[in-house]
């Protein structure tokens, strides 16, 4: 008798007709054939899907290049299908259900003919984890597929996890014809699935990473008590070799994949990589909430990426132990045949295509690589991945960050005075958007917890979650706010050397956790003191010190006048205890003059 999991596999080739349907074991001989197939197979009729890449430096790596209107999450084709328009809240697009189903069946009938459909089993999580989940994925795409085992644990755990049970999560996904206009990105929260058609591009694609462990996860996490969060995850050590657990919140493009890369500039500091995209917090039998990173691969930020920047990345890029590694819309250097990208180490190549296969020079226009082009690799061949990335149950946070890209107005650290306080100033979060998603960049805008686009039901909910949670968890981590992006008004610089000088922020943020170190007390949070930051072998003057700790008083009124308009639209479904803590800020502000 077939199972429930061949029943649904079945069902949506009989509805999508490919010529093949064929299981992947998540095996690397398997991954070379694909990748073999991905180098002959054209992308929709005009170039290949993969292109081989010098494997001098860069070893098993493959150049892809994406439709050029399909080069990053596109939000406004995004939809949460909860039955009623209030739970999906006005954070996110809205269609009923059964209008939704409606509409995918007939964009998705015969959408595989002539292609395969790759069967794709996989682990969010850990497997010893209770938390983890099995899913699969069905896709026409190769590379996409070639991906979803960089970036998940794919295969038989998951196959044995789900047995004869319906208990797993499901993706349909089909690239479709890639017309913009024929794309959605679906989520059915009540039947564990997404459906994502027209878009082969990382997060509208890759169904386990945002569309599965935020938007989904997060409305389990409602109903099971839990938390889904667009965060990073590291261990800092310090010389006495203790480790103190972070987990922070940026928005996409916003610092997250190098802060949990981070080389330490500073002695005796290390930094130790759990997760830089997502992690799934819980109550642990000790009261304390743990983290784990549901993922097994970074899907990381390509331009800006270097031995001064990010080392570890770089090494972790040049590594080659796990196949394969993948470029998507790098530029290429045509002598070498080596990725390249604005922000690489080395001089400018003498003869470069760019992302899309064109001849580039420096004097172009546009940058040779996207601005949004990214690397796929997985986590086990990065040099600062965490012994306690392999511990089912994950790691113990101290501390919680949120950050946003402000060239203004927000301070390199403040901490929270309480969680409840904490959780209103991240509500509040701002940014200053970027190609992470397509037209966007350079917006201020708010985004709460950096969730905005990820969290899977009404956000007013989602705000009385987190309150809920605080209450619930006997020894709650602190809540920190972070900006390595305040520029000089004149300049236009950044203050702040930001990247491995980072360190510096994470080391006051783990005294304080540890009881070590005093703040002061300010309108807005707890600040260091003079001196309290270590700064010792740094060049940033006095001057830009003071600036990046200025809190500006009728700035943060205005600030706040904005948040009260963020919030109204939430309407009875925002926490009282937010409009009493925005209330509270307000005075603080006044009184401070
Ligand atoms: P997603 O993968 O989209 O969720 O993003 P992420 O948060 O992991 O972003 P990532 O670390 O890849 O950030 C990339 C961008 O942030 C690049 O433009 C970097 O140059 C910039 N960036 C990261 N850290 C710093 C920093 O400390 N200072 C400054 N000035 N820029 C930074
Ligand atoms: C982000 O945009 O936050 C990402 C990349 O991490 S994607 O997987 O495309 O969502
Ligand atoms: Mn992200």
């Amino acid at each position: 008798m077939a199972t429930p999991l061949e029943e649904w596999v079945e069902e949506q080739a009989r509805l999508t007709k490919p010529d093949e349907v064929y299981w992947c074991d998540g095996s690397e001989e398997e991954a070379q054939r694909l990748v073999e197939i991905g180098m002959t197979q054209e992308r929709l009729g005009d170039h290949p899907v993969f292109y081989e890449l010098s494997h001098k430096n860069f070893p098993n790596s493959y150049l892809h290049r994406s439709h050029p209107t399909d080069v990053a999450r596109t939000e406004h084709l995004t939809f949460v299908c909860h039955p009623d328009e209030v739970t999906t809240g006005p954070n996110n697009n809205w269609m009923h259900p059964n209008e939704a189903v409606e509409m995918l069946t007939k964009l998705t009938d015969g959408c595989m003919r002539g292609r395969t459909m790759y069967v794709l089993p996989y682990m969010m999580g850990h497997p010893d984890n209770p938390f983890s989940k099995a899913c699969v994925q069905l896709t026409d795409s190769v590379y996409v597929a070639v991906s979803m085992r960089i970036m998940t644990r794919m295969g038989e755990a998951a196959l044995a996890r789900i047995g004869s049970s319906d208990n797993f999560v499901k993706g349909l996904h089909s690239v479709g014809d890639l017309d913009p206009n024929r794309r959605f990105i679906m989520h059915f929260p009540l039947d564990n699935l997404v459906w994502s058609v027209g878009s082969g591009y990382g997060g509208n694609a890759l169904l386990g990473k945002k569309c599965f462990s935020l938007r989904i996860a997060s409305w389990l996490g409602l109903h099971e008590g839990w938390l889904a969060e667009h965060m990073l995850i590291i261990g800092v050590e310090d010389p006495e070799g203790e480790i103190t657990y972070m987990a922070a919140a940026l928005p996409s493009a916003s610092g997250k994949t190098n802060l949990a890369l981070l080389q330490s500039t500073l002695p005796g500091y290390r930094v130790w990589t759990v997760g830089d995209d997502i992690a799934w917090m819980y109550i642990g039998d000790d009261g304390r909430l743990w983290a784990v990173n549901p993922e097994v691969g970074f899907f990381g930020v390509l331009p800006g990426t270097s031995m001064k920047t990010n080392p570890n990345m770089i090494r972790c890029l040049a590594s080659g132990e796990f196949f394969p590694t993948l470029f998507t819309n790098a530029a290429l250097d045509v002598d070498t045949r080596e990725p390249w990208w604005e922000g690489k180490d080395g001089p400018v190549p003498e003869h470069v295509e760019d992302w899309q296969g064109k001849p580039w020079t420096p004097g172009s226009e546009k940058t040779a690589a996207h601005p949004n082009s990214r690397f796929t690799v997985s986590i086990a061949q990065c040099p600062s991945t965490s012994p306690e990335f392999h511990n089912p149950k994950g790691v113990p946070i101290s501390a919680l960050l949120f950050g946003g890209r402000r060239t203004r107005l927000i301070p390199l650290v403040y901490e929270a005075f309480n969680w409840q306080h904490g959780v209103f100033a991240a509500s509040a979060m701002g940014t200053e958007t970027t190609s992470a998603a397509m037209h966007m960049v350079g917006m201020l805008r708010r985004d709460p917890m950096a969730m905005l686009p990820f969290c899977g039901y009404n956000m007013g909910d989602y705000f009385r979650h987190w309150l809920t949670m605080g209450q619930r968890i006997p020894h709650p981590p602190k809540l920190f706010f972070i900006n390595w992006f305040r520029t000089d008004d004149s300049t236009g610089e950044f203050l702040w050397p930001g990247f491995g000088e980072n360190i510096r922020v994470l080391k006051w943020i783990a005294d304080r956790v540890r009881g070590r170190i005093g703040a002061r007390e300010t309108p807005i949070g707890l600040m260091p003191h003079q001196g309290d930051i270590e700064l010792s072998g740094l060049n940033v003057s006095q001057e830009a010190l003071e600036r990046l700790f200025k809190v500006h008083r009728e700035a943060w009124l205005a600030e706040a006048a904005e948040v009260g308009q963020f919030y109204e639209q939430f309407g009875d479904r925002l926490p009282p205890e937010l409009w009493e803590e925005h209330h509270a800020l307000v005075k603080r502000l006044e009184g401070s003059a």
